[in-house]
């Protein structure tokens, strides 16, 4: 037995010694005092000893375990000290660590600066719900129930308790949601409102993103007409995008607006040839029209007093035309090597 217990302790030594972490300490342990351990085996041998053998034996046993004990722990705290050594030694001479600093997201630098500019106009930032009721989403925008205006419209509806006169509620497709409701919260024209908000539709492709941005302008006043609208963009595009740039308004047909239109503006990507984000050489940014009267009626304003325009143009397809981005799903991919070039 004797024997036995040395060679084990012998055995247990070297495999200490040669232990470089705490990990390899962990699985040392299980072989040296685990089930299958070596002294867990000879611990067994004991019973097959004669009765006048057996006391001696298990002394040596317990005497070799207490040995192993010992062993082990002091090999863990050489370890541990060894480590925290490591931590905690300071190397003065070290090259400092750059902090990061981090920056906007390129969406967010965006409304920035469409806020700035619009304001410069006299319109003030308003947010509305993204989850809206449908009467707010779609019926008082003319656009009444199962009505084909809303197919490309009615995205996600939210489990919630029926409205009996606004009905369900949607994750917006579009801001016009603000439409009536900034009428409702103004009351009397004057009204200059951009909204800006998130927009959920069931697209994805180069220029379309299941969620996106839309900032929405809505301006009511006494003869307010089409050349003010177009006056608006031509200001916008100038100042966001640079003088030399190329807009256009194509007619269009929105239940809310009459007339209505599209807004485009010249690639910037393919510099007019066409490619996969705009095809023709003209990307739409945007929808735009005459607020219909009965978009006004519905916010208690009376069509036969006041006109106005109102527009929704995509915040993602506007940075597109402005930073080259070949596709706009790059934008929500939270890839550093793309964000931080901007
Ligand atoms: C609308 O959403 C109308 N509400 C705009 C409007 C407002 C018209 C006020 C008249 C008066 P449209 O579905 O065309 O229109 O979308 C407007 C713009 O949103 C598009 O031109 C595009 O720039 C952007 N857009 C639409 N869907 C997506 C999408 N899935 N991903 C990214 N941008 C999108």
């Amino acid at each position: 037995m004797d024997k036995d217990a040395e060679k084990i302790i012998k055995e247990a030594q070297e495999k200490l010694e040669n232990a470089t972490d705490l990990e390899s300490l962990d699985q040392i342990y299980i072989e040296l005092f685990g089930k299958n351990s070596d002294l867990n085996k000879l611990t067994k041998k004991i019973s097959n000893l004669s009765k006048e053998q057996r006391p001696k034996a298990g002394q040596a046993i317990n005497k070799a375990k207490k040995r192993l004990e010992k062993l082990f722990e002091e090999t863990k705290s050489k370890l541990i000290t060894y480590h925290l050594s490591l931590i905690t030694s300071v190397d003065v001479s070290a090259p400092g660590k750059k902090t990061e600093i981090g920056h906007l997201h390129l969406v967010s630098q965006a409304i920035e600066e469409i806020v700035e500019i619009f304001s410069k106009l006299g319109f003030f930032l308003q947010s509305y719900p993204e989850i809206d009721w449908d009467w707010y989403a779609f019926e008082s925008l003319n656009m009444p129930k199962g009505h084909p205006a809303r197919d490309e419209w009615e995205t996600f509806f939210i489990k919630s308790p029926f409205h009996p006169k606004l009905g369900s509620q949607v994750l917006t497709p579009h801001t016009s949601n603000g439409q009536v409701r900034e009428m409702q919260r103004l009351k009397k024209p004057p009204i200059r409102m951009i909204n800006i908000a998130r927009c959920y539709r069931r697209q994805i492709d180069v220029s379309h993103t299941p969620m996106f941005h839309q900032f929405e302008g809505l301006l009511i006043d006494k003869k307010v007409s089409i050349p003010d609208l177009k006056g608006t963009f031509d200001f916008f595009t100038a100042n966001f995008f640079g003088p030399n740039r190329q807009t256009r308004l194509r007619p269009h047909h929105f239940r809310f607006t009459e007339p209505s239109f599209e807004v485009d503006i010249t690639c910037d990507i393919c510099e007019g040839i066409g490619c996969r984000m705009c095809k023709s050489g003209w990307l739409e940014l945007g929808g735009a029209g005459m607020v219909h009267p009965k978009v006004l009626s519905a916010g208690n304003i009376d069509p036969n007093v006041y006109t106005g325009f109102a527009f929704g143009w995509g915040i993602e397809r506007t940075i597109s035309m402005k930073t080259k981005i070949p596709d706009i799903r790059l934008l929500y991919q939270s890839d550093i090597r793309f964000l931080e070039q901007f």
